[in-house]
């Protein structure tokens, strides 16, 4: 006997190789997870008060999958609404980061916070994911780039996911920036990180992936190759900031790695696009930071499902480049900006980003056996979603079968 049944004529699944994988019927839920997914009425028996099946009607709504956020900078302090008048007038980020502005200036800040207020400021971001129909969100460290602060923000991770009903799944991003202490001697800090901190983040179990900034000015592709040999070794999952604003062939390297994600790929090279799909890395993709950076460049998304590669989207919300926290706002840019189609922008925000943090067998569909992360949209099918936007179409929100969010507001369970 299940505990939850929702009735609906929009269920999107999610299964199969393409498209939503509509099912106009019934699903149900037992213990936290699918029970079944199946046309038409549910059993009669079940409908009867008496059943202790709590049914829900919702055949004016389109259930999807908890949506997954695959690429986030969660923790960090302050904001950098200051940058917005440099960027105006047309300086570049690249320029800003080497003026010891941007990702510099979120590290001088997060380096002062208290854990209680970098725990603070998460939690009001992951309500604000979660009420937006985010179920899952990976989340990176790199604002301390010292030992004290990485740990400090990685616990926050920690912490935030034992407490809050969204998922996290940690990633160490010591490989951001080069710190100021660190300015010329790149070398040194990667010895650091390699050391000192890789070791102590896998002792403590504080993440379950590195990622390398793979830059021009930041880590260069031989640096990053030095870093990504390290992680691994260490036993961590690889990720990789590849290609975001000039080509250095990141794509080629996180193939060659066999990475988990490859991620922004604005300048990816056909070449790269090709390894990406030889060797299965997930492309995520953030069309948010794309139209904040303002150089009007995309990537190329089409060319990336072309070549068969699996193209996941996510916000990247962090204080520079996506101070976003909403995946339905970044529907719209990967619509008109990528060009993906909504199924494809759906799916890339579920089945395909759960893939970019592995977690592909337990979320990210409606299947039996998996997680109910599920959300309930006002909306008169899946398509409207990514056509209307502007305003949030979450009406309810269930973490593990259990409702969190209810008429759109953050409920306890
Ligand atoms: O704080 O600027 N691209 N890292 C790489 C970022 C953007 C975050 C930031
Ligand atoms: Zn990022």
């Amino acid at each position: 006997m299940p505990d939850l049944v929702i009735r609906s004529h929009h269920i999107a699944t999610m299964s199969g190789e393409t498209g939503y994988g509509l099912v106009d019927g019934w699903l149900a839920v037992s213990g936290g997870r699918i029970l079944a997914v199946e046309p038409g009425e549910p059993p009669e028996a079940w409908l009867e008060s008496s059943s202790g099946v709590t049914c829900v009607d919702a055949r004016d709504r389109v259930v999807l999958p908890g949506y997954v956020d695959a690429h986030t900078h969660l923790v960090h302090a302050g904001s950098r609404e200051d940058e917005l008048a440099m960027k105006l007038e047309g300086v570049p980020y690249l320029d800003i980061l080497a003026r010891g502005g941007g990702i510099h200036g979120t590290v001088r800040r997060t380096r002062e916070a208290t854990e209680s207020e970098l725990y603070r400021k998460a939690e009001g971001s992951l309500d604000r994911m979660l009420m937006h129909g985010t179920t899952t969100a990976e989340a990176k460290s790199g604002y301390g780039l010292d030992l004290e602060t990485e740990v400090k923000c990685l616990r926050v991770v920690q912490a935030l996911d034992r407490s809050h009903p969204v998922d996290l799944v940690s990633t160490y991003l010591g490989a951001h920036a080069v710190p100021s202490g660190f300015r010329g001697n790149t070398r040194g800090y990667m010895d650091f990180m390699i050391s000192t901190v890789m070791p102590q983040v896998r002792a403590e179990g504080l993440a379950e992936f590195i990622d390398v900034f793979c830059e021009e000015g930041v880590f260069s592709p031989d640096e990053t190759r030095v870093l990504l040999e390290a992680g691994r070794k260490a036993g961590f999952g690889l990720k990789l900031h590849a290609d975001e604003i000039v080509p250095l062939g990141g794509a080629e390297l996180a193939a060659e790695f066999g990475a988990v994600s490859a991620d922004h790929l604005l300048a990816a090279s056909d070449a790269g696009i090709e390894a990406l799909a030889r060797a299965g890395v997930t492309a995520v993709l953030l069309p948010g930071t794309s139209f904040y950076l303002m150089t009007g460049r995309f990537a190329r998304a089409r060319r990336m499902i072309d070549a068969g590669v699996r193209v996941a989207v996510a916000t990247d919300f962090n204080p520079g480049t996506c101070p976003c926290e909403s995946l339905q706002a970044i529907q719209v840019f990967a619509c008109m900006g990528l060009r993906m189609t909504p199924a494809e922008i759906l799916r890339g925000m579920t089945i395909h980003a759960a893939h970019a943090i592995r977690r592909q067998h337990v979320i990210g569909s409606i299947e039996p056996g998996k997680w109910a992360d599920l959300v309930l949209h006002d909306a008169p099918n899946p398509d409207w979603l990514v056509y209307h936007f502007g305003s949030n179409t979450v009406d309810r929100v269930y973490k593990k079968g259990q409702a969190v969010v209810s008429d759109g507001r953050r409920i306890s369970s």
